[in-house]
C-alpha cells in the first residue's frame, strides 16, 4: 500500500525556498550562524511548520529539536533529520533539504493515514557547521553522549558570546530528551561534492563517512615598521601564515588518495599594508578517509609548525578545534535504502561523505547511514549552491520509503 505514496514536490521546494529566505544576504548567501537570531527565526519557523504537521516538539538542552510522531507502538522511534544553521555563505540546501524533506515525508504519512510501527522523529541538530562555535557537528555530539553539555554549554565564540548564554537569549534551552534515543536514523543530505555530478547520478547510498581534524593556529612575531626592518631582524607572523598554508596544500598532493587540507582562516593583526604583522590566527582543516594516515598529516603539521618557531623566530600555540575518525555507516540501513531504489527504479551507488554530518554522530548510538543527491559542479558552502528540483523531489521519495522501511 505505501509504495504508492510520493511527497508533494511543489510543497517542499515551497518550504526549502521560504527557509533560505529567513536572513538571505544581497549576494544570497544564506547566513544562519548557530545561535544567532538569524538561527532563531529558522528554527522558529520549522518548529511551526512541525506543529502544523500535528508532531509533538521537544527541545534538549543542547537546543536540540525533535519532532515526535507517535507510532503503533512505543518502541525506540527510527530518526531522520540533519541542521539548519548554515555557514555565512550557505546555500540553500546544506542541511535544511534533509530537515524538510523528512518534514514533507511526515506530512504524506499523515494525508495517507498511514502510521508506522515505530514512532518517527525528525531531528534539528544544533551548531552543525561549528562555523561560530566548535566542534562541528556539536549538537549531534552532545546527544550521542560523546561530547559533556558543560563543555558545549562553555564554548565560546571568536566574538566573546558564551553558546550556554545564546541558547538561552534565543529561547532553545530545553529538557533532557535522551529517552528518543533511537533505534535507527537516516539522513538524506545533498552531496556537496561533485561525483554524482559528474557521473551524471542521481542517488547515493552513503558508506562511509572521512576523519576530519581542525586546528587553530595562533602565530605570534613582532609588530614593525615595513620599510626600515631589515629582512634579517624579522619576526613575521604574516609570512609564517603564508608558509604554513603553502605547506598544508603540499602536504594534501603529496599524500594523495583521499588527503585534503585547506587554510580556510587567515586574520592578520594589525592587518596594515606598511605594518609586519604581530600575530596570525590560522585555522587547519585536514581530512582522510584512513586515520592513521589523518594522524600522519596531523603529525606532520605539527613538525612544520616546530621548524616554523625554529627558523623565523615566532611563538605558534596549537589548539585541537575538532577530531572525529572516520565511520563506516550500517549495512543494514544501507540495505534498506539500497532496496527502496531498487523498488522505484532508480540507480544509487555507494559513495563516502567528504563532508561532516550529524548521521556520523548518531552512528555512534545507533545503526546509520546517509542519502545523497547530486550537487549542481559540486558547488557549496556557497550561494551557488543547487541541485535539480526532480532530484530533491527524488531523494525525498527514497528518505519516506526508507523511514517507512525502517519504522516497520
Ligand atoms: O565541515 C563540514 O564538513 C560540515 O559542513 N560541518
Ligand atoms: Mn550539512
Ligand atoms: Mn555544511
Amino acid at each position: 500500500m505505501t509504495h504508492k505514496l510520493s511527497i508533494n514536490r511543489e510543497r517542499l521546494l515551497g518550504q526549502l525556498e521560504q527557509l533560505a529566505g529567513v536572513n538571505r544576504l544581497a549576494d544570497r548567501s544564506c547566513c544562519r550562524l548557530a545561535l544567532t537570531d538569524a538561527d532563531r527565526r529558522g528554527r522558529d519557523l520549522v518548529v511551526h511548520w512541525m506543529r502544523e504537521a500535528g508532531l509533538e516538539v521537544r527541545i534538549d538542552r543542547i537546543g536540540n529539536i525533535f519532532g515526535v510522531r507517535a507510532g503503533q507502538t512505543s518502541e525506540p522511534p527510527v530518526m531522520t533529520g540533519s541542521h539548519i544553521d548554515t555557514v555565512a555563505t550557505g546555500g540553500a540546501y546544506d542541511g535544511c533539504y534533509g530537515v524538510l524533506a523528512g518534514l514533507e515525508a511526515i506530512r504524506t504519512l499523515n494525508e495517507a493515514g498511514h502510521r508506522t510501527r515505530r514512532p518517527l522523529v525528525l531531528a534539528i541538530f544544533t551548531n552543525e557547521e561549528g562555523v561560530r562555535f566548535q566542534p562541528d557537528m556539536m549538537g549531534s555530539l552532545v546527544f550521542a553522549g560523546d561530547l559533556p553539555l558543560e563543555d558545549a554549554l562553555s564554548a565560546r565564540a571568536e566574538d566573546g558570546a558564551l553558546l550556554g548564554e545564546e541558547l538561552k537569549r534565543i529561547g532553545y534551552a530545553g529538557e533532557d530528551c535522551s529517552e528518543l534515543r533511537p533505534r535507527a536514523y537516516v539522513e538524506l543530505h545533498i552531496e556537496q561534492g561533485p561525483i554524482l555530478h559528474e557521473e551524471g547520478g542521481t542517488l547515493g547510498a552513503v558508506q562511509d563517512l572521512q576523519g576530519i581534524s581542525w586546528h587553530e593556529l595562533i602565530i605570534t612575531g613582532t609588530s614593525n615598521h615595513a620599510g626600515t626592518t631589515p629582512m634579517r631582524l624579522r619576526r613575521d607572523a604574516g609570512y609564517c601564515a603564508a608558509r604554513i598554508s603553502v605547506f598544508v596544500r603540499e602536504l594534501a598532493r603529496r599524500m594523495g588518495g583521499s588527503q585534503v587540507g585547506t587554510v580556510g582562516v587567515t586574520r592578520l593583526v594589525p592587518n596594515l599594508v606598511n605594518v609586519i604583522a604581530r600575530e596570525a590566527r590560522i585555522t587547519v582543516d585536514l581530512r582522510n578517509t584512513d586515520d592513521g594516515l589523518l594522524n600522519e598529516a596531523e603529525e606532520e603539521l605539527r613538525r612544520f609548525v616546530e621548524l616554523m618557531m625554529r627558523e623565523e623566530g615566532v611563538t605558534i600555540e596549537m589548539r585541537q578545534l575538532a577530531r572525529t575518525p572516520p565511520v563506516r555507516f550500517d549495512e543494514g540501513v544501507l540495505g534498506a535504502i539500497l532496496k527502496v531504489a531498487g523498488t522505484l527504479g532508480h540507480d544509487i551507488r555507494r559513495m563516502t561523505s567528504g563532508a561532516g554530518h550529524d548521521a556520523q554522530m548518531l552512528a555512534r548510538i545507533c545503526p546509520a547511514a546517509m542519502i545523497f543527491v547530486p550537487s549542481v559542479g559540486g558547488i557549496s558552502h556557497n550561494p551557488r549552491e543547487h541541485t535539480e528540483p526532480e532530484h530533491l523531489a527524488l531523494g525525498a521519495n527514497v528518505l519516506l520509503h526508507t523511514l517507512v522501511e525502517l519504522a516497520q
